[in-house]
């Protein structure tokens, strides 16, 4: 019985860990002070970061001091700061101060949250009444001046069976669920599309290797910038990561400096990123919209100061934002914009691919196709080998 009690113990807690830990994702509140001026902040030894810390608002001074040499293409200033049709919904894919989870939109998150509503509340809110109410009963009934006289009992068999079996039994109602989400989180279905991400102090970056390897910087929008772009404040950035609705996106997640994790509540989805380590991960989700996550893995001074927006888009529109990059399709060489940019410089190409896709007006990062070169030139050469 022994024996048997320990590996559903074990069991339970292997399976439970996670599960726990993804249920505190719920975001932390945000500090209420304004962003600090920062006198001490370190000198940067990044270029790059020094230049988008600093300015971090400045769309067309994000990819860093290459902007001002490139400064020459007129779409970096007559480019409105947009950033894509998507626009933030309150309660969606942030948080907007409720208790609990966020809404889940991912087939792991609507899992775990079925799991967390559905079996461990309900547990926990039961064995806690339950225990609450014996100890209640215990307090009372046996009480000095009640029993004068106490009872010498000491044993009693079918008590004992019963408060050792009923445990396993919860052990194991509870652990078979969560073994299985366990197995669904790290057997994911085949990827559609492969996204690298990678931490920075204290920016993100996204390459796409399925798409000519281009690379977005994603720095966080000051908060005037936030509240002129209706975005949430500390989660709003310039550059969003842009994946198609629908699709299996594998995330491959490492960092450049110290580390990071990378994580998106409303998917379900949190993964330290660590320097010279690849930790994977995925999502697939349905809806179109913008989802935020944050770094939550202190990585120092800014570590508040990095959130993730990830742009849920159509397929067409994904492939718009792919051309207006200086990045292909997959497999879709015919497509007219692919063809067009042929050997020309990458901002000619993202012009170009501007007027030929569909629905131009919706996709405002074709405006800013200047920074594509730009923020190319800025990846780390050893991680973008
Ligand atoms: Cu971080």
């Amino acid at each position: 019985m022994n024996n048997l009690l320990k590996i559903f113990a074990v069991a339970a807690a292997f399976g439970l860990t996670p599960a726990a830990g993804l249920a505190q994702e719920a975001l932390p509140a945000q500090p209420k002070q304004a962003l600090p001026a920062e006198p001490k902040m370190p000198a940067a030894t990044d270029a790059i970061s020094a230049q988008s810390q600093a300015n971090p608002a400045q769309p067309q001074d994000v990819s860093g001091p290459n902007a001002g040499e490139a400064a020459a293409t007129p779409a970096a200033e007559a480019a409105p700061p947009l950033v894509s049709s998507n626009r933030p919904v309150e309660g969606i894919g942030q948080p907007d101060g409720r208790m609990g989870l966020q809404d889940q939109f991912t087939p792991i998150g609507e899992e775990a949250a079925w799991f967390h509503d559905v079996i461990l509340m309900p547990v926990i809110t039961i064995i806690s009444l339950f225990v609450l109410a014996l100890m209640g009963w215990v307090a009372i009934r046996y009480r000095r001046a009640a029993n004068p006289v106490p009872s010498r009992t000491t044993h009693n068999t079918l008590i004992e069976v019963i408060w050792t079996l009923v445990p396993v039994i919860i052990l194991v109602v509870i652990a078979v669920p969560s073994i299985k989400l366990l197995a669904n989180q790290y057997d994911p279905p085949k990827a559609d599309l492969t996204v690298k991400v990678m931490g920075n102090q204290w920016y993100w970056t996204y390459q796409y290797p399925d798409n000519g390897d281009f690379e977005v910087v994603s720095n966080m929008l000051s908060e005037e910038d936030a509240k002129a772009r209706g975005e949430p404040r500390l989660l709003g950035v310039d550059e969003r990561m842009v994946v198609p609705a629908g699709a299996v996106v594998k995330l491959i997640v490492t960092s450049n400096d110290v580390i990071h994790a990378f994580a998106v509540p409303a998917f379900w989805s949190k993964i330290d990123a660590v320097p010279g380590r690849l930790n994977e991960t995925w999502f697939k989700v349905d809806r179109p919209g913008v989802y935020y996550g944050q770094c939550s893995e202190l990585c120092g001074a800014r570590h508040a100061y990095m959130p993730i927006a990830v742009d849920v888009v159509p397929p067409a529109e994904f492939a718009a934002w792919v051309a207006s990059k200086g990045g292909t399709m997959p497999g879709a060489a015919p497509a007219p914009t692919a063809g067009e940019t042929g050997g020309a410089p990458a901002t000619v190409g993202a012009a170009e691919a501007s007027e030929a896709a569909p629905a131009p007006t919706t996709v405002s990062n074709v405006a800013a196709a200047g920074e594509t070169v730009d923020q190319a030139a800025t990846a780390n050469p050893r991680v973008s080998e």
